[in-house]
């Protein structure tokens, strides 16, 4: 059985209104990256923390999944082998566009974390600084975030499926986080054929073999289509 293993990042979900990290105007430019995205940062001012992630929180809510996240959903329902989505985003547009495998190596807003005991459950829509772990009643509620310096989820899993991946395709990534921008490499050496979807060559789009230059909403449609007629005929 044939396996798509796919790579997501903010581009995915600019079309849906959530904005991208590196831009101009981005996330980074209007938020120092130590103070939000960091430890160190939570443990200095956990209310700036708390409260930048549950403005996104609510963001995220009232957003809908766009072509690019359908036409992702569509390939899960419709190819005869497997597709895995692994996504950096941390909003819930692939569940929303119906893609049922997916994986959130850098956590999730719907999703509470206790710094203490590491026990996760659904966040509220507003966090507070000291909120409560229901697990072990301890005030150590954070938001359930990767944050720098942090290890990704999923990683052994993760590295299984860029083994068997027959196709590689990332989506709207700048290729400038590890362990994310790694994986092609890791798929290439895996012998997977290689795409990148971006309005850009990314930082590694280089080790790519193809590359399909637009927004992900219509670039991807297109290569679904074209993909699931190959797997047909
Ligand atoms: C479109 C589009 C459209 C726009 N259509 N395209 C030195 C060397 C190597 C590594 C390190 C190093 N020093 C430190 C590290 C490790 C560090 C790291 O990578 N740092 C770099 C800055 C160098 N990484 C970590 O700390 C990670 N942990 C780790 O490495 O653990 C150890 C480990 C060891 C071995 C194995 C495994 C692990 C943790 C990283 C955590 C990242 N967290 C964040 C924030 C939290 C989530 C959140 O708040 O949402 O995750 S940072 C931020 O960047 C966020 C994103 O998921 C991530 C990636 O961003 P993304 O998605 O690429 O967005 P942009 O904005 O950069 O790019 C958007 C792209 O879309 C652009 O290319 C556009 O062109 C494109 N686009 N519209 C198609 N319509």
């Amino acid at each position: 059985m044939q396996k798509i293993v796919v790579l997501t990042g903010a581009g995915n979900s600019a079309e849906s209104g959530l904005g991208t990290f590196r831009a101009e105007g981005g996330l980074w430019a209007q938020h120092r990256i130590e103070d939000v995205a960091t430890p160190e940062g939570f443990a200095r001012d956990p209310k700036l923390v708390v409260d930048f992630y549950n403005a996104r929180r609510a963001q995220a809510a009232e957003a809908e999944p766009n072509a690019g996240h359908l036409a992702l959903a569509k390939l899960e329902s419709e190819f005869a082998g497997d597709v895995i989505v692994i996504t950096q985003n941390v909003d819930d547009l692939h569940e929303k566009a119906g893609s049922q495998k997916v994986m959130h190596m850098h956590g999730a807003l719907k999703s509470a974390l206790c710094a203490a005991c590491a026990h996760r459950w659904p966040a509220p829509l507003v966090m507070a600084p000291g909120d409560s772990c229901p697990a072990c009643n301890r005030p150590a509620a954070r938001p359930d975030i990767v944050w720098f310096g942090e290890m990704p989820y999923d990683m052994d899993e993760i590295f299984r499926h860029l083994s068997e991946a027959d196709i590689f395709i990332s989506i709207g990534t700048s290729g400038n986080v590890y362990p994310a921008a790694g994986f092609v490499a890791e798929a290439r050496s895996a012998g997977a054929e290689t795409i990148e979807f971006n309005l850009e060559p990314s930082l590694v789009g280089n080790q790519f073999e193809d590359i399909r230059i637009g927004s992900a909403s219509e670039t991807l449609p297109v290569w679904v289509d074209e993909i699931l007629q190959k797997s047909r005929s």
